[in-house]
């Protein structure tokens, strides 16, 4: 997810063009027909996310409210790539074709939550998960079960109903919940994807790794220090 917020709409519409092309070939009724069909499912998954960031947004307020603290520092969302679809695509050996963007992919619509601590970020899956309208399909925690490069965070794939002129459509939104700190990290991490010189890569990946065990350590720390804390008169 980092880094593609800044993608202008020309980009987008010329490796969506591009996307149509390899799907369809070059019949330029065809790719127009199809463009727009991408165009508008995108925009769908738009909404989606303006659904679930507004229900983030008035939990925010509603716990700064209660507890004296925001927990959620930030809310960041994204529209999946085209070509980033298309290599997840191939990467799952499937057709790129509309069905399977629809079906096969969790997270063309993506937000990303930024808390202050470990807790929080419980707190805010939990409140989510637990709203009337919204489904949880999937959770994975990648911080009581790190990736083997050190890799921390808690992803939702959650179902929520969008209502549109003529017709209500249930749309899965991939939520990635972290600190601070282990967004710091991944950030750095994901930049490491796209190097192609891999003469040093293995250090840097080691590096990484030690990085992320010492954030780790430093988050509970510092969820240890705030409870203390709160404890004091
Ligand atoms: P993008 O768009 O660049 O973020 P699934 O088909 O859902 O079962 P997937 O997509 O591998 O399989 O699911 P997972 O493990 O939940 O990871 C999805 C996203 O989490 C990735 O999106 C990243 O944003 C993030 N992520 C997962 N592992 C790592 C990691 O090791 N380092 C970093 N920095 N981010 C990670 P994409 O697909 O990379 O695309």
């Amino acid at each position: 997810m980092q880094g593609k917020e800044r993608m202008s709409q020309a980009d987008v519409l010329a490796e969506s063009t591009k996307l149509i092309k390899g799907m369809l070939g070059d019949d330029p009724q065809q790719v127009l027909v199809q463009l727009s069909a991408y165009n508008e499912l995108m925009s769908q998954y738009e909404a989606a996310i303006s659904e679930v960031r507004t229900k983030l947004e008035i939990l925010s307020k509603d716990l700064a409210l209660r507890n004296y603290r925001n927990p959620i520092e930030t809310v960041k969302s994204r529209i999946k790539r085209p070509m980033s679809i298309v290599e997840k695509l191939r990467r799952k050996g499937l057709d790129v074709d509309m069905h399977n963007i629809t079906e096969a992919i969790n997270d063309i619509a993506g937000i990303r939550v930024i808390c202050s601590f470990i807790d929080d970020i419980y707190t805010v899956a939990d409140l989510l998960g637990m709203q009337d309208d919204v489904t949880v399909i999937r959770v994975k925690d990648y911080i009581k079960n790190p990736k083997p490069n050190g890799y921390r965070s808690l992803h939702m794939i959650v179902e929520v109903p969008v209502f549109f002129t003529e017709h209500k459509q249930n749309m899965r939104v991939e939520v990635q919940i972290r600190t601070v700190a282990m967004d710091f990290w991944a950030s750095l991490e994901h930049q490491l994807k796209y190097k192609k010189r891999v003469e040093d890569a293995e250090r840097i990946a080691w590096e990484l790794k030690e990085c992320a065990e010492v954030i780790a350590a430093t988050d509970e720390q510092m969820l240890r220090i705030k409870h203390e804390i709160d404890e004091m008169e």
